[in-house]
């Protein structure tokens, strides 16, 4: 039996996406940013989806790289969003303005089955499903995965062929 299961707590499977388009070597910051996640206690790092390079989605800069992380976590919601914060802090974020090019974004994607909707998280990520850079990797790592009051996510991602995205391979 696990500790989380010894001590009571719910173990859940959590998604979070990971994103850098500032900095350099972003493959570099990404490999940091998973190890920065294998290192959380509470959390044990299950998958790594491949690394995904587009253009910005709604927004402006550089290119970005994207992947996604599967984790089996006893952390509550706004604890593992802690946790994904001092992480991005950690890496230099800045928030200048919104969906300001960034040198490394952590967002929680998925947590279990749960829907939240609270000031500081909502879950699912409310443009999951809207979003090639995100549907690709988590799909590599879930084919048959659906979310709490989602679309099929399959067919949302055949429904955004006009997202170029380009798989770079393992991180
Ligand atoms: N993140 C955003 C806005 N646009 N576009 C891409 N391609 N990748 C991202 O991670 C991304 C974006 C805000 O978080
Ligand atoms: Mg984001
Ligand atoms: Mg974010």
């Amino acid at each position: 039996m696990s500790t989380a299961a010894r001590q009571g707590s719910r173990e859940v499977r959590a998604f979070v996406g990971l994103g850098a388009n500032l900095g350099g070597d972003l493959a570099a910051t990404l490999r940091l940013a998973l190890r920065d996640l294998r290192a959380l206690s509470g959390c044990e790092l299950v998958a790594v989806s491949s690394a995904y390079r587009s253009a910005p989605v709604d927004a402006g800069g550089p290119d970005y790289l994207n992947a996604v992380a599967e984790l089996r976590t006893c952390m509550k919601p706004l604890e593992l969003l802690d946790a994904l914060q001092a992480i991005e802090q950690a890496h230099g974020r800045e928030r200048p303005y919104v969906n300001a090019p960034r040198t490394l974004d952590l967002d929680l994607l998925l947590y279990g089955q749960d829907q939240l909707s609270e000031a500081r998280l909502s879950v699912p990520h409310p443009r999951l499903h809207q979003r090639a850079f995100v549907l690709k990797p988590l799909l590599e790592l879930a084919p048959d995965l659906q979310g709490p009051g989602l679309p099929p996510l399959q067919e949302c991602l055949l429904a955004l062929q006009d997202q170029a995205i380009e798989c770079q391979g393992a991180l």
